[in-house]
């Protein structure tokens, strides 16, 4: 796309940078972190260009093991993350980390801390750090993570690291994007009770109960062991979520939680489960974009005035709702 021009969400028109797509995605291939980072930034921000990076990248995915990891604010995402990227370049693994923050805007503390914090690997060029922001933009997190993950693998990363930041939905969120999610407590902050509330139960492959040299780290891991245990009683060869506990400041479990995700990984492929969590993460990807596709082609009919138009007819009683969107459908096919 040479000369893109769309309009943003807010509907004031904007003029898109110009993108050399083939050139770019060429650089990022050969490993410009400055490349991946530009690609990140059309991710980002929805650019129109994005269609033509997508298939450009498209026959360069696919390969990569993703990891997701959550939790609630400061439990040590962050530090688990820089640990484990360390335990994966001594495996001699080239790895992606992708940070989003759900709730920001803009890039602003957190990521920065975020970034100081993962200093060690900065000069590694076996590794790619980003930061993504995703809240206000469209698809958000759902959309733009699944294509930043493929920036990353076009990129040559064998692992891509997925940190976000445990608020309402979000964890829900990065399972349905991963291979295999890796769910952070503390002890004191996320005690049983707490992750069956938050419904993230369900959600983790592998539990870790971090800053393990605080007291209660024992009962906060007994108590995941049980909670897990009084879920749906599981069939021989069934998943069972290991509780490991870490210290991430130091490096202590690390190793151990290294060890968990690599046994989920030669069961996912073991059992048929990754193609068939890929398949049903890439299915939700297609439906996405097909759904947003068809708002856009509704909003596109008669200037957005067809709608309006049936919706005045529902209100004023001479059709009903069913009869109005059958109208609507077929007004598209037409
Ligand atoms: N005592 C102790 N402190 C830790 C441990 N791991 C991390 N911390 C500290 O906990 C604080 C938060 O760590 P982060 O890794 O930034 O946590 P996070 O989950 O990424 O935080 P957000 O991204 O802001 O949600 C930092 O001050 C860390 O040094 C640990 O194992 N023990
Ligand atoms: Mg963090």
């Amino acid at each position: 796309v040479l000369d893109a021009e769309a309009e943003p969400p807010s509907g004031a028109s904007r003029r898109w940078q110009q993108v050399d797509v083939p050139a770019l995605v060429g650089q990022a291939r050969g490993g410009s972190p400055r490349a991946v980072g530009r690609l990140v930034s059309l991710v980002e921000d929805a650019h129109p260009a994005l269609r033509e990076v997508m298939a450009a990248l498209a026959p360069h995915t696919g390969r990569a093991a993703v990891l997701g990891l959550t939790g609630a604010p400061g439990v040590g995402k962050s530090t688990t993350t820089t640990a484990l990227v360390g335990a994966l370049r001594r495996d001699g693994r080239r790895v992606g980390v992708l940070a989003v923050d759900p709730t920001s805007p803009f890039s602003g503390g957190a990521l920065l801390g975020d970034r100081v914090r993962m200093q060690e690997h900065a000069t590694d060029p076996g590794v790619f750090i980003r930061s993504m922001a995703t809240r206000g933009h469209l698809g958000g997190l759902a959309r733009a993570t699944p294509q930043a993950v493929r920036v990353l693998e076009a990129a040559g990363c064998d692992v891509v690291l997925v940190e976000t930041v445990g608020v309402g939905q979000s964890e829900v969120e990065v399972a349905a994007l991963a291979d295999t999610t890796v769910v952070l407590l503390a002890p004191g902050m996320g005690d049983g009770i707490q992750a069956a509330k938050a419904g993230i139960l369900e959600v983790g492959d592998v539990f870790v109960v971090n800053k393990a040299d605080r007291e209660g780290a024992d009962a906060t891991a007994r108590d995941i062991s049980q909670m897990l245990g009084l879920g749906a009683p599981r069939r021989p060869g069934d998943w069972r979520p290991p509780v490991v506990k870490t210290v991430a400041a130091t490096g202590a479990g690390i190793d151990e939680l290294a060890q968990a995700i690599a046994r989920h990984q030669d069961w996912l492929r073991s059992t048929g489960q990754l193609e068939h969590r890929r398949a049903r993460r890439a299915a939700g990807e297609v439906e996405a974009l097909a759904l947003a596709a068809l708002r856009g082609r509704i909003g596109d009919l008669d200037g957005g005035g067809r709608l309006d138009e049936l919706a005045c007819e529902v209100v004023a009683g001479r059709l009903d709702p069913y009869a109005a969107a059958d109208r609507l459908v077929a007004d598209l096919g037409g």
